[in-house]
């Protein structure tokens, strides 16, 4: 309806009904396969890579013999550019948003801290730019980055905004998997198109399915392949749509991987059933098929149109040294789970959707896990939807699907778990790494839209981290620890000094000793540093049976500079015999130069609301004295008693002092009204800082002073 203004009149006037027809879906495999391009860094040193993604408006050829479509794209494109990184390297993401709305992107399937996970209300405004730190801790994996922002996911995924992050490493290089040309991201999502080739997004909370196919963003295509070994990394970007994953020619699909990485060995199935933002990497050889065979990869949950995704159609030989490995990567499943937490997934009678009974609330903790402990999570499905459950940050392994344990190729570390309608599933979850606040959601992301998200918020086990108290629910059960030891890494601080390389030693202690070798891999990781204050190291740690301590030297570098404390983080992955507890230690660098101690603040302002309008409140943003190098950090404003949109508009970004700069102005616009209301407040917090500098006052309080 349109707002229309008459004579100081408020008139209602609705607007006739959107009418377009809907576009039968086009013939299929008319159209070549896409493969997104590699996104190179922008720049690169010693532990970090650096890309630049903007989120923007573009078209796309995505139908046969139709005019392009318009749609959201990262870099110009959907699906966007593929980013491949190297497991241990650092990646470091900035991201620009040129649409007209907020976006902002979760990597899905990382381990990360919660200020780059890309939280539901940490969003990047309208022209505004965010840096997403990611250590890629994890072993080699199919991961993939989306839009993430409250209520508007599944529109925003819709209309384009995802993209591949492919993790690899040594382990992988050994394998003598099909790489390069013969290692192809595949995305497979469902749409509706109006008449003139535009994307019909039409309103549901039921999980939307639409009547035609694409993959990498273009209607049901071919691909021509040479009769060979390809590896292709399926990805189920769906909102709602389940595949039922076959080759039209009765092989099999080989899997080699799912979402916790490559699986401790190759599983040949007939059929692969992938939920919504699933994946299976899977080995698919041609060799030996005559020249002009077809192969169609079928949907056999579809019918129609849905019924089939794509064909590959052999056009040449090629010789083939790849191969499909007998063994790849062994896992210890998590074990010793000290408490059991239930949640209900259900539906309300206006079709939004619940877990334990209540819609998502940002500021509500609904898990409270403490840091290196092992948890059950058993998800009981009370709707006659399927809900594909993802937890943020973890990975865990799934223990039963109605009772049962999960099919081959489910079994292994996910971040995912599919919940048949009106059943159940638990996985097992062990918390370690970083704390603070994450959600956990339903994956088709119209429930998530609509509802059907939560909070767990990881504690530190030493109590050193401010915790929301809360209560356990009633259902809480306590399950005696056994299996395997708990490695866990301690913290080191040393003082830079100038000239000589001095060494951190991080200790690695066991919960218990065991009877078998202990190894775990471990990399160093950026957190705070620009620069390469210390030397990078990767490797594997082993203890040998009986033994309870080892250690991880690093070597650290002086120099001369003011820079503040530094940070950098070590990450203990891939254990073997062993769970990961504490998987994170931190290594700080002491500054000794002068002036040490770059101080970052931000201050409190007052603005009268006045009656008509906006006003704005000038925040300050300081630094204690000049530095040699670009300081950044990070902002974001915060409702207390003022809420946005009402009384004044979200803002969130990255503030950047140039080398020299010490105080930047952050402008809010708070709006006007006539009511009554006692004076509000609202805040602008500061996180992130990079370059040296440590945030000492980190919350600026604004204050909207009634003055009707
Ligand atoms: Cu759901």
């Amino acid at each position: 309806m349109a707002l229309v203004v008459m004579a100081g009149a408020l008139t209602l006037v609705p607007m006739a009904p959107v009418t377009a027809a809907n576009l039968v879906p086009p013939a299929p495999f008319q159209l070549p396969l896409p493969i997104p391009p590699t996104l190179n860094p922008t720049s690169s040193d010693a532990t970090t890579d650096y890309y630049s993604l903007t989120a923007q408006a573009g078209t796309a050829q995505m139908l046969p013999g139709q005019p392009r479509t318009p749609v959201w794209t990262y870099n110009g494109i959907t699906p966007g550019p593929t980013i491949r990184q190297r497991s241990g390297r650092t990646a470091k993401v900035t991201v620009t948003n040129k649409l007209a709305e907020a976006t902002n992107v979760h990597l899905h399937g990382a381990h990360v801290q919660p200020s780059s996970d890309g939280a539901p209300m940490d969003t990047i405004a309208p022209n505004a730019s965010r840096l997403y730190t990611y250590p890629n801790g994890q072993s080699a994996r199919t991961m993939w980055y989306h839009d993430h922002v409250m209520d508007l996911t599944a529109a925003h995924v819709y209309k384009g905004l995802a993209g591949f992050y492919l993790l690899s490493d040594s382990a992988e290089d050994g394998l003598n998997l099909p790489t390069g040309a013969n290692d192809i991201p595949v995305v497979i999502q469902d749409r509706f198109f109006n008449t003139d080739a535009t994307l019909n997004y039409p309103p549901n909370t039921s999980g939307l399915q639409g009547d035609t196919i694409v993959v990498n963003g273009v209607a049901q295509p071919y691909l021509k392949v040479a009769a060979r070994k390809y590896r292709f990394r399926i990805l189920n970007g769906s909102s709602a749509r389940q595949y039922k994953l076959a080759l039209s020619n009765g092989k099999p699909l080989v899997q080699v991987a799912s979402e916790g990485g490559l699986l401790p060995g190759p599983i040949s199935q007939s059929s692969i059933l992938l939920g919504p933002a699933e994946r299976a990497d899977v080995v698919v050889d041609f060799t030996g098929l005559p020249l002009n065979t077809q192969v169609v990869l079928q949907n056999l949950n579809g019918t129609g149109s849905t019924a089939e995704i794509m064909r590959f159609d052999v056009n040449r030989t090629e010789s083939d040294t790849s191969r499909i490995p007998a063994s790849m990567r062994p896992f210890t499943p998590p074990s010793g789970a000290s408490l059991t937490r239930n949640f209900a997934l259900s539906r309300t009678t206006t079709g939004t959707w619940l877990i334990n009974g209540k819609l998502f609330d940002h500021n509500r903790i609904d898990a409270d896990p403490t840091s290196g402990t092992t948890e059950i999570w058993k998800f009981q499905n009370n709707s006659a939807f399927p809900h594909v459950m993802h937890l943020h940050d973890v990975n865990f392994q799934i223990l039963d699907i109605n009772g049962v344990k999960p099919p081959p190729g489910r079994d292994a570390m996910t971040e995912m778990v599919n919940v048949p309608g009106g059943g159940s599933a638990s996985i097992i979850v062990a918390f370690n790494g970083f704390e603070g606040t994450y959600v956990f959601h339903c994956h088709v992301l119209e429930h998530e839209d609509h509802g059907m998200m939560a909070n767990f918020k990881v504690s530190g086990s030493t109590g050193t981290t401010t915790t929301t108290p809360t209560t356990k629910p009633s259902t809480t059960t306590t399950v005696p620890s056994s299996g395997n030891p708990v490695a866990s890494i301690g913290d080191v601080a040393l003082t830079e000094g100038d000239a000589k390389t001095r060494t951190a030693s991080f200790p690695v202690t066991l919960s218990k000793a065991s009877t078998q070798t202990v190894t775990v891999n471990y990399a160093t990781a950026n957190v705070s540093t620009t620069s390469a204050d210390y030397a990078a190291k990767t490797g594997t740690l082993s203890i040998a049976a009986g033994k309870t301590r080892g250690t991880i030297a690093v070597p650290v570098k002086g120099d001369t500079a003011d820079e503040g404390d530094e940070t950098f983080a070590v990450n203990l992955s891939t254990p073997v015999n062993v769970i990961v507890g504490d998987g994170v230690g931190t290594g700080t660098i002491r500054d000794d130069d002068p002036s040490s101690g770059l101080r970052l603040t931000v201050g409190d302002v007052t603005v009268d609301e006045g009656d008509a309008g906006t006003q704005t409140a000038t925040f300050t943003i300081a630094l204690s004295a000049p530095s040699t190098q670009t300081v950044n950090v990070t902002y974001a404003t915060a409702n207390q008693s003022a809420t946005q949109p009402g009384d004044y508009t979200a803002k969130s970004g990255t503030v950047s002092f140039a080398p020299g700069v010490v105080s930047k102005a952050l402008a809010v616009t708070v709006k006007s009204d006539t009511s009554t209301e006692a004076s509000e407040t609202f805040t602008v917090g500061l996180s992130n800082a990079i370059g040296g500098a440590t945030i000492t006052d980190s919350t600026g309080v604004g204050t909207i002073r009634n003055d009707d």
